[in-house]
C-alpha cells in the first residue's frame, strides 16, 4: 500500500469510528429514555394498583359496618398512609405508624427510604375547623339529591351558596335549574326552558326531567364550573393559595376574602335512594348523621338551630346510638313538632357511597388520584360512577394533621 493511500485511509477509518460512536451515543440515549418512560409507566400503574388495594380496604370495612358511620366516616387510624405492600417490612412494622404517624417527618430523616406504596381515603370536612380534611367515605345520602328535592328545598340550599360565591344573579340561576329540572317547557320568571337552548349556537333542549350527573347542569344558563365547584377548584375543601389571591392566577373569579366558598357541586347528588316501603326506591332521603350543616337546614321544615344541635350532638355520640334516626327526637335536638314535619326526609341508612382515593408512594414522586361512587346492595359493591381525578392535582395535604393554607 502506497503511503499516499494510506494517508487516506487512516482518516476515512477515524470518521466511521467517530459516526459509529455517533450512532452508538444515539441508541444509548433512545433506550435510556425508552427504560425511563418504561419505569415512569410502571409506577403510575403501581400507583393506580395502590388506590385500588385502597377500594378494597373500603369495601371490606363497608361489607361489615356499612350503617355504623363511626367505622368508615373519618377513621385515620385505617384510611391514611395505609401500607400496600413493601419490600423492608410490613404493615405491622410500618415506620410511618410506628413514629408517631408522621410520614412527613419519616421521609426527612431518611435519604433512602425503601419502596413503598401507600393508599390515602380522603373526603372533605365540612362542619369542622376551616381548612381540615376527614379519611374515610361519604354516603351520598349527606347531600341533597336534586332529583328528590322539593324546589323549595333546592332553593333554600343553592341560592345563599350562589350569593356567598358574590353572584348577584342568584335567584335567576335557581330559577334556569329549577326549569331544567321540572317537567314541563314554561318559563318561569327569569328562568329559561328550551325556547332559550333551542337559539344557542349548537341548539338543545332542556332536560325537564331528573338529570343523570351534576356536571350535566352545565348546560342551564348562566351555569359555569364557577357555579358547580366555587373557588375549590381541586376539590379538596381547603383553601389553597391560588383560591385566595383573586385574578393572580387560576381561579381569576375567587373573592380574596380568606373564606373558601364552595360551588353548589358538593351538597348535591343524584345517586343517593333506598328501598322505600312499597318496595320502590326512594330518592334522596338525608342521612341525619353525615350531612353537612348546609344540607340539614335546607330540609323543608328545619329549623336552622335544630340542624346545628343535630351536627353538634352527633359527634358526642357513639356509632351504636346513631343508628336510629329518632335519636334527634329522643335525645331532645329537635322538639317535637320539628321532627314530625323532617322525620319522613331523615335516614341513617346509606347504601350509595362516595369514595376518594390517592394511591402514592414513599420513594418515587408520583401519585394517582380517583373516585368512585359505590352501590353496596347487602355485601355486594356495585360501581355507579368512576372517574380518575389525577389532573386536578394530588391536592390533599395528607403529610400534615392540619393545613391552614393562609398561613402557607
Ligand atoms: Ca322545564
Ligand atoms: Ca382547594
Ligand atoms: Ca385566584
Ligand atoms: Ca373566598
Amino acid at each position: 500500500m502506497s503511503s499516499k493511500r494510506r494517508a487516506i485511509v487512516l482518516p476515512v477509518v477515524l470518521v466511521l469510528v467517530g459516526l459509529l460512536a455517533l450512532v452508538m451515543a444515539g441508541f444509548v440515549f433512545f433506550m435510556r429514555a425508552e427504560m425511563s418512560g418504561l419505569s415512569a409507566r410502571r409506577d403510575i400503574q403501581q400507583a393506580h394498583l395502590a388506590a385500588e388495594s385502597g377500594l378494597q380496604e373500603v369495601l371490606l370495612t363497608l361489607r361489615e359496618a356499612r350503617f355504623d358511620s363511626k367505622q368508615w366516616f373519618d377513621v385515620p387510624d385505617v384510611f391514611r398512609h395505609g401500607l400496600v405492600y413493601s419490600e423492608a417490612f410490613e404493615r405491622d412494622d410500618d415506620p410511618v405508624r410506628e413514629q408517631s404517624g408522621s410520614r412527613e417527618q419519616y421521609l426527612e430523616e431518611n435519604d433512602l427510604v425503601p419502596p413503598a406504596w401507600r393508599f390515602s381515603v380522603v373526603a372533605v370536612s365540612f362542619d369542622d375547623q376551616p381548612d381540615m380534611m376527614r379519611y374515610g367515605v361519604t354516603p351520598e345520602a349527606s347531600r341533597m339529591n336534586i332529583n328528590g328535592a322539593t324546589e323549595e328545598e333546592l332553593t333554600a340550599l343553592v341560592e345563599p351558596i350562589l350569593y356567598d360565591l358574590g353572584l348577584e344573579n342568584a335567584p335567576e340561576l335557581v330559577a334556569c335549574m329549577l326549569d331544567w329540572l321540572d317537567e314541563d317547557d314554561e318559563e318561569r320568571t327569569n328562568g329559561a326552558e328550551s325556547t332559550y337552548y333551542n337559539t344557542l349556537e349548537p341548539g338543545y333542549y332542556a332536560k325537564n326531567g331528573p338529570v343523570d350527573t351534576l356536571e350535566e347542569l352545565l348546560l342551564v344558563k348562566g351555569f359555569s364550573a364557577a357555579v358547580l365547584y366555587g373557588e375549590d377548584v381541586n376539590r379538596n375543601g381547603i383553601l389553597d393559595p391560588n383560591e385566595d389571591d383573586a385574578d393572580d392566577s387560576f381561579p381569576y373569579y375567587d373573592n380574596a376574602d380568606g373564606i373558601l366558598d364552595y360551588g353548589i357541586a358538593p351538597f348535591l347528588t343524584v345517586w343517593s335512594s333506598e328501598p322505600g316501603a312499597e318496595g320502590q326506591n326512594v330518592a334522596g332521603k338525608i342521612n341525619v348523621n353525615t350531612a353537612p350543616l348546609r344540607v340539614l337546614q335546607a330540609i323543608a321544615g328545619m329549623t336552622p338551630e335544630g340542624a346545628e344541635q343535630i351536627v353538634a350532638m352527633r359527634q358526642e355520640m357513639d356509632g351504636e346510638a346513631l343508628l336510629e334516626p329518632q335519636w334527634v327526637q329522643t335525645t331532645g335536638v329537635l322538639d317535637p313538632e320539628t321532627y314530625e314535619a323532617v322525620k319522613d326526609r331523615l335516614t341513617v341508612q346509606a347504601l350509595q357511597f362516595h369514595v376518594e382515593i390517592l394511591g402514592y408512594a414513599d420513594h418515587v414522586r408520583i401519585a394517582r388520584r380517583y373516585e368512585w361512587v359505590l352501590e353496596m346492595r347487602g355485601p355486594i359493591a356495585q360501581v355507579l360512577y368512576h372517574r380518575d381525578l389525577t389532573r386536578l392535582g394530588f391536592a390533599w395535604p395528607i403529610d400534615e394533621d392540619t393545613f391552614v393554607a393562609a398561613e402557607q
